[in-house]
């Protein structure tokens, strides 16, 4: 799998009833049923996450291209990625708009309506939506598409810089308890100045180590300083009476984070899923024979009951079909935990559990003690999962004082560390030697001497092949 990461991750969502990439326009595709439950339980996390101190929204999708034009490097940034809409039925439009790259100039007129003086701040809206980029790349399903679909896009404004860094740290403990909820482990770093956000002081990102050793940038956090302040001249009135600029950040995850959960999960027999996103938690599969048929149906309808009462996403898998065939079909799928009942497990009144992270079966009495017992092999399987996830990125993650080491531990899947000066052109330098992009800095230091030879290091700086 490691070697074929891509074709593994192409023909599991497709067999797994995740995605169907054939829709007739490159870079879009259809959510499957199972796929948009994955989809739906993981947006319902960050929600839960953001909903304790910031508000949903839903701006319009097309902005106007006056707006979008404003913001001169923000504009340069998107310029190359926006679809435009020019007819409204056979006419032309007065002014052509842009479906959404991403929704600041959408958002940040209004901003400038609705901020008076410092009660009304800060404001932190959020909304979760379609975005469109015209993405030159090779695009992948999930991972770079032109319609991302889950565009969880948060937006904030202060009255003071300080705010707006510590909004930055919030956004940082914010998505980290996210995907520590999905067993996904991260790598934080800062981006460096040639590959932030279009308009941002600086960006934050999260990246994770996929199993074919590319970095994938699962979610982003931008202090955007008053660029776009001043650009949409959003100004409030302070406690002193004078009229300042507000400080803004913006912070977004995308559809990678359900790419992540799939490839980071996954094994070779298929996609083996955190309990908490799975579409079920529990699949009971009884084992039919004619004679004793309807007490082992009845008997599953009632552990199904049983379990649901504790809040467990559960189904029976009654098909008609050998019980092997079901087995098969949701260890692809991944569910977490398969129950067993077959007429001799009835008689003995127990279950044979088996979790699919470990594979091991093992049984389970079917009296008061069975959710208790179920919720207990999930929350292991949920922690098993996400420690082999933090496992796997340890080990890939390499230091190293020798420049001419780099581009081999990086060809061998690794994210390399090394001491940088922080200078742009050294940095640019080094990658044009390696061959690869600096992905981000990850800490100040004060010791040490820069991986070019050329003076002291300042930074333990981070390279990756990424996708
Ligand atoms: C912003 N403005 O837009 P960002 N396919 C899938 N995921 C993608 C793609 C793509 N083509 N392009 C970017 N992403 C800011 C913050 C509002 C919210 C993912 O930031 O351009 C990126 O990996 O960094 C990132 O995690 C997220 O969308 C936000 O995109």
């Amino acid at each position: 799998m490691v070697e074929n990461f891509d074709e593994w991750f192409h023909d599991i969502l497709e067999n797994a009833n995740i995605t169907d990439s054939r829709y007739p326009i490159k870079g879009m595709a259809i959510w499957m049923p199972y796929g948009f439950q994955i989809r739906k339980h993981s947006m319902n996390i960050i929600k839960k996450l953001l909903d304790k101190d910031h508000e949903e929204v839903l701006f319009p999708m097309l902005v106007p291209e006056s707006e979008l034009a404003k913001e001169g490097i923000h504009v340069k940034g998107f310029e190359d990625e926006v679809y435009w809409v020019t007819k409204g039925g056979q006419r032309e439009l007065n002014e052509q708009l842009a479906l959404r790259p991403t929704s600041e100039t959408a958002i940040y007129p209004m901003y400038s309506l609705w901020i008076r003086t410092h009660m009304d701040l800060p404001i932190k809206y959020y909304q979760i939506v379609n975005t469109f980029r015209y993405e030159t790349k090779h695009t992948r399903p999930l991972i770079r598409v032109r319609e991302i679909t889950t565009f969880k896009e948060a937006h904030t404004a202060h009255s003071t810089k300080e705010e707006s860094d510590e909004q930055i740290q919030d956004f940082i403990a914010i998505y980290k308890e996210f995907f520590d909820e999905l067993g996904i482990p991260y790598l934080i770093s800062k981006r460096p100045e040639w590959d932030k956000f279009p308009g941002a002081d600086y960006t934050m990102a999260f990246d994770v180590i996929m199993p074919n050793g590319k970095t994938l940038q699962i979610g982003t956090i931008h202090n955007l300083g008053q660029t776009f302040a001043k650009t949409f001249d959003i100004t409030f009135e302070d406690k002193d009476g004078e009229h300042k600029l507000v400080y803004q950040t913006c912070a977004g995850v995308s559809d990678r984070v359900i790419a992540s959960v799939i490839g980071i999960h996954g094994d070779e027999t298929g996609l083996r899923l955190p309990p908490k996103v799975s579409p079920n938690q529990v699949t009971i599969i009884p084992i039919l024979f004619k004679k004793g048929k309807e007490e082992v149906l009845a008997k599953c309808a009632e552990i199904k009951a049983q379990l649901e009462e504790t809040g467990l996403r559960v189904n029976i898998d009654d098909r008609d079909i050998r019980p092997g065939k079901k087995f098969h079909d949701w260890e692809l799928k991944g569910t977490p935990l398969k129950l067993e009942l077959g007429p001799r497990d009835l008689e003995n009144n127990i279950t044979v559990a088996m979790r699919r992270d470990e594979g091991k079966k093992i049984e389970i009495a079917l009296d008061s003690s069975l959710s208790d017992n179920v919720i207990d092999l999930l929350n292991k399987t949920q922690e098993n999962l996400s420690e082999s996830a933090w496992n796997f990125q340890k080990s890939h993650v390499k230091f190293t004082e020798r420049l001419d080491e780099i581009k081999d531990l990086v060809e061998t899947g690794n994210v390399v560390k090394f001491h940088w000066c922080g200078d742009e052109a050294i940095g640019r330098d080094i990658e044009e030697k390696t061959g690869y992009d600096i992905l981000g800095i990850q800490e100040e230091i004060s010791e040490g001497e820069c991986i070019s030879g050329k003076g002291n290091a300042k930074y333990i700086a981070l390279m990756a092949k990424t996708y």
